[in-house]
């Protein structure tokens, strides 16, 4: 290893943290081995029963440590505008003490790992090299399954190269002394306190959104929190689409759906790409091309099985780690809405004896599971294409109980903008905050938009007068209710339905509704066959909740100040005259 700049920085954090021991991970399976008995041992982690579950593992994280904490997360730049009213501010010298005062001397006593990783296949045009250094086994087990990570991409860094520096300590995994913190101007990511996924596993939302957001501002293209899928139709020809909702929202399921008998005989076939992060640039050719910057699937638990995700089911059965799920007496697991019956017993997400019917949760809402893509069936075959795959429409949606329709298109690219902008969704158990409340959450990217999200819009503008063919913009709403509290879409793989008509609209094969919100499938344009469901309500838009809705956007618009873009103003303008002609 020569990369001189790797080796002094390393160096100078060992002297801070005051580690036992140091050790470059190779990312070998012999590594992976060691370092999994290590961690059984001191009971970090539990072997699964591997006869049914061949090399898998079960960890609980702290009670205190179970989602993302947007509150103790902080983009550190020098001028505090450019972090904008949608993150969290500090000095990066505030930022710097603050973290340095808990790191010093917090390895004591255990091992830093130091382990080389690549968002994007190595080498790839679009990829990104990082080193993490962590003192938890757990963090190395699952970035090895996230990333590629181990010598080769030291290799390829070389002794000069450029590499995002990320610093992670579990410390004492105290809420009071947790900070993530994210430092654009040093392309550096410091993280204390948690041991848990979007907190600890910096390569994921910290460097390839937070970070890699910044980045594709300046460079002019796109780090997202969006799925990639392919779409198969009858004569083999694939479309691709990338989709944006928030955190437990869908994309994991949306990405690896299995057509619904129907439409299976129509010979639909879906190939995975990605089921969290995309990074997207205009190619030569003026379409945008995506890539998925990670390896693997960290996705929730819970409402996963065989009859919703029979993919994610497939991909889970071995070589998976498990995380604050149930532990079953015949080392198996299970979650609320899992396969098979609810087991008699067990122990649950917080270690303490559990039996149905008490009350208590078995597993946490937000429990999850962490996977090598390679383990699912419906893998892409371009998931090691170096420039991705061409996207030919971008999705936005999120959890509402009313208001947004099914689907609706967007106008033009500048008011799919404003789509993007103007979304809300109910919040879930992926992050910390009450759950159900509606919040604002542009383009699903509110917590993970590393600089002023008015810049963020006027980015997204500018993307698209760089393509000659722009993908088309939609909205979906699975999870939109009756009177009663019931879904009125069936959702999971039924969602292809929905696929088919955007992608019909892609190609100018079918017409559709001109409304004051956007265009609209004209109900027999959408394939319902065997379904009984009330497409009238799925489709309906209640001009009054819509005229409310457009008061909450100006609200947050406003938060914005002179910094956001008119257009998004002149497009919010003609919504509210559209629903006032209605
Ligand atoms: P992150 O990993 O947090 O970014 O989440 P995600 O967007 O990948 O969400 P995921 O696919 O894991 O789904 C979250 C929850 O929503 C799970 O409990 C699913 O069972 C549920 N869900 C997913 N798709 C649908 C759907 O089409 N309809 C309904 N009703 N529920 C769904
Ligand atoms: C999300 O919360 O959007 C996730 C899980 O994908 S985490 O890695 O914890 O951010
Ligand atoms: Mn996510």
């Amino acid at each position: 290893m020569r990369n001189k700049p790797l080796l002094s920085w390393v160096e100078e954090m060992a002297k801070m943290c005051q580690p036992d021991k140091i050790h470059w991970c190779d990312g070998s399976v012999e590594e992976k081995e060691r370092l999994e008995e290590e961690a059984i041992k001191t009971g970090e982690l539990i072997r699964l029963n591997q006869e049914k579950l061949p090399g898998c593992l079960f960890h609980r994280t702290d009670p205190s440590d179970v989602a993302r904490t947007e509150d103790l997360t902080f983009i550190c730049t020098s001028d505090k505008d450019s972090a904008g009213p949608n993150n969290n501010w500090m000095s990066p010298e505030e930022g710097y003490r603050k973290a340095r005062e808990i790191f010093a001397g917090s390895m004591t006593g255990r091992t830093m790992y130091v382990m080389p990783f690549s968002m994007g296949p190595v080498g790839s045009p679009f990829a990104k090299i990082g080193v993490q250094l962590t003192d938890s086994i757990y963090v190395v087990l699952n970035m090895r399954i996230m990333t590629r990570m181990g010598t080769h991409v030291l290799d390829n860094l070389g002794e000069w190269g450029e590499f995002t520096k990320c610093l992670h300590g579990k410390a004492d995994v105290n809420p009071n002394r947790r900070l993530i913190l994210h430092f654009p101007e040093d392309n550096t990511i410091w993280s204390v306190g948690s041991g848990y996924g979007g907190n600890a596993l910096l390569g994921k939302k910290c460097l390839s959104l937070r970070l890699a957001s910044t980045i594709a501002k300046k460079e002019g293209w796109l780090a997202e929190h969006m799925l990639i899928m392919g779409i198969e139709d009858p004569s083999g020809n694939i479309d691709y689409i990338a989709a944006a909702f928030p955190s437990a929202c869908g994309k994991t399921n949306l990405a690896m759906l299995i057509p619904p008998e129907g439409l299976k005989k129509k010979g639909y076939r879906i190939w995975t790409v990605g089921d969290d992060i995309a990074w997207m640039q205009v190619d030569s050719d003026g379409n945008l091309w995506a890539i998925n910057p990670e390896a693997g699937f960290f996705g929730v638990a819970p409402g996963t099985n065989s009859l919703t995700n029979p993919n994610a089911m497939t991909a889970i059965q071995k070589d998976t780690i498990y995380t604050n799920v149930l532990l079953k007496p015949d080392g198996t697991v299970w979650w609320e809405d899992g396969d098979g019956a609810v087991p008699e017993e067990g122990i649950d997400w917080l270690g303490n004896p559990w039996k149905p019917g008490t009350g208590v949760q078995a597993a946490h809402p937000n429990s999850r599971f962490t996977a090598p893509i390679t383990n699912c069936p419906s893998i892409s075959h371009r998931i090691e294409h170096h420039h991705g795959v061409p996207i030919s429409a971008i999705v936005f949606g999120g959890k509402r109980s009313h208001l947004t329709p099914l689907v609706y298109e967007a106008l033009n690219w500048e008011h799919g903008v404003y789509m993007g902008a103007i979304m809300a969704s109910e919040r879930t158990a992926a992050q910390y905050g009450k759950l159900g409340e509606v919040r604002r959450d542009p383009m699903a990217m509110l917590p993970f938009c590393g600089y002023n999200m008015a810049d963020y819009f006027s980015h997204w503008l500018d993307m698209g007068k760089k393509m000659t063919n722009p993908p088309k913009i939609f909205n979906v709403n699975w999870f939109k209710r009756d009177d009663n509290g019931k879904f009125l879409w069936p959702g999971y793989g039924e969602n292809l339905r929905v696929l088919e008509w955007i992608i019909a609209r892609c190609k100018g094969d079918v017409e559709a509704k001109k409304t004051a919100i956007g265009y609209l499938p004209m109900p027999e344009s959408l394939d319902l066959n065997g379904l009984d469901l009330e497409l009238e309500k799925l489709l309906e838009i209640n001009q009054q909740d819509w005229i409310e809705e457009t008061k909450a956007v100006s609200e947050f618009f406003s938060t914005f100040g002179s910094r956001l873009p008119q257009i998004l103003w002149d497009e919010h303008n003609a919504l509210c005259n559209r629903l006032k002609m209605e």
